[in-house]
């Protein structure tokens, strides 16, 4: 395979861009190696510098459900482009995706579009503080929410203790009101809010965790989670950045019948453009700026042309419910065929995953929370993504993070996806 092109290229990057990337994932640290630079992308596939093409598993982290350059999309967006970029002033597109969102969620009667996922989830977390008045927020470790303050804090010594941060720059003031629970474990957060009475503004987390690997929590956790928030008064925040118009039309949240009081959405809903949003009920929501005393505001929110790409996706996903059929479908061949393979060669290897979002851990114990994820090989995981990459398939550069199909895959793809996979894991035995 030629990568002079992404060597050279990146070399330049490196002097101009941190690691040479804008978002860290990109670097290939996890795995090494050199990135792909990549010129182009249609359907379900990537086309690199060299001119390499890759069955893509990545899907710019979950934007493309679609699939890359969708007709529908690109038309909407040159379209869009044609009458300008950003207005700054209020539009009918911002109308038009507001509508749409609080249509597809039932639990979102009112929403503020923002830019990012980061973004929408700050916001959120803030908007918690701002009705509750209260300071602390609950998260999950191993569950990622974007990179604001609040959220790169990690569990203190004990996990009763506060938070401690989890990147540098971020203050020892901001971490502490951050606490930390094990993902799966309702006894962690009730102990939790036992340890700080009336304190806890929000818990917020991935209702299909993502960001650890996947893993699939049972309903009866999310279901308890709900139980606690309301007996506290508490705002249970689904984070929906991934799984919102992913796994349903109407998210995690519809398909695990769990009605959280704020969500937050991105990727999806941008289809590939800077968009991410957060909405709940009218009475918190009327709570924003200008109508209420959260702050919250930004230059390019709701641009036009991020509205259309993200109005195309979502009507189309809306409308084409069958979508889903064959995203689960996809998802289902791919995990069950991978775990016949370690089943075949007795490989220590774990599958979860649930509709179009899996993942494939090189550890034999079952994963479900971020202390189980910890134990995969990553060095394993490593070679196992180089392997693919050499057979022109595009997976994540890290074990943990997830395995995306798209409307465009199709079974036949999955199919061969597994033949290589199995070219891998007979040599492993
Ligand atoms: P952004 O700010 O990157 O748009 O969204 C942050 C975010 C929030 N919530 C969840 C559940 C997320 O997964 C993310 C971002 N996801 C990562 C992939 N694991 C984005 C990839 C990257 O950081 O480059």
């Amino acid at each position: 395979m030629i990568t002079q092109h992404s060597e050279t290229l990146f070399e330049r990057a490196c002097q101009y861009l941190p690691g040479g990337v804008n978002s860290p994932v990109r670097a290939f640290g996890a795995v090494g190696g050199c990135p792909r630079m990549i010129a182009k992308a249609s359907g379900a596939y990537l086309t690199d510098v060299d001119g390499n093409q890759y069955l893509d598993y990545v899907g710019s982290w979950g934007p493309m459900l679609l699939g890359h350059n969708h007709p529908a999309v690109r038309e909407a967006v040159v379209h869009a482009v044609e009458n300008g970029l950003s207005f700054g002033a209020a539009c009918e597109a911002e109308v038009h995706m507001a509508q749409l969102l609080c249509s597809m969620v039932p639990s979102i009667e009112m929403v503020r579009m923002v830019n990012s996922g980061t973004e929408a989830v700050m916001s959120a977390l803030r908007l918690a503080r701002g009705v509750t008045g209260r300071e602390k927020i609950i998260k999950f470790a191993g569950c990622y929410h974007g990179h604001c303050d609040a959220m790169l804090v990690k569990a203190g010594s004990g996990l009763m203790t506060s938070g401690l941060p989890d990147s540098a720059g971020v203050p020892q003031g901001c971490a502490k009101d951050t606490l930390t629970a094990v993902y799966g474990d309702l006894a962690s957060v009730q102990d939790l809010f036992a340890q700080n009475p009336g304190q806890i503004a929000a818990v917020i987390l991935e209702p299909v965790a993502a960001n650890m690997g996947v893993v699939v929590p049972t309903s009866d956790f999310l279901l308890g989670l709900r139980d606690i928030c309301s007996k506290e008064n508490a705002f249970l925040i689904f984070d929906e950045v991934i799984t919102g118009f992913r796994l349903a039309p109407g998210g995690a949240q519809e398909l695990f019948g769990v009605t959280p009081d704020l969500t937050c959405f991105g990727k999806v809903i941008g289809a590939g453009m800077p968009v991410g949003a957060y909405g709940g009920s009218r009475e918190v929501m009327g709570q924003i700026a200008p109508s209420g005393p959260v702050y919250q505001a930004g230059t390019l929110s709701g641009n036009p042309v991020a509205m259309a790409a993200g109005i195309a996706q979502l009507e189309i996903l809306r409308d084409h419910p069958d979508r889903y059929t064959k995203l689960d479908q996809m998802g289902e061949q791919l995990r069950s065929g991978l775990r016949a393979l370690l089943e075949k060669y007795q490989i220590a290897g774990t599958v979860n995953g649930i509709g179009s979002l899996s993942c494939l851990f090189f550890t034999g114990q079952p994963v479900t929370d971020y202390e189980s994820a910890q134990q995969s090989d990553t060095k394993q995981y490593a070679q196992f993504f180089h392997h693919m990459l050499h057979q022109e398939m595009y997976f994540a550069p890290s074990q943990f993070e997830a395995i995306f199909l798209s409307c465009a895959h199709t079974s036949t793809e999955i199919d061969y996806t597994i033949c290589c996979a199995e070219n891998f894991l007979s040599q492993l035995r």
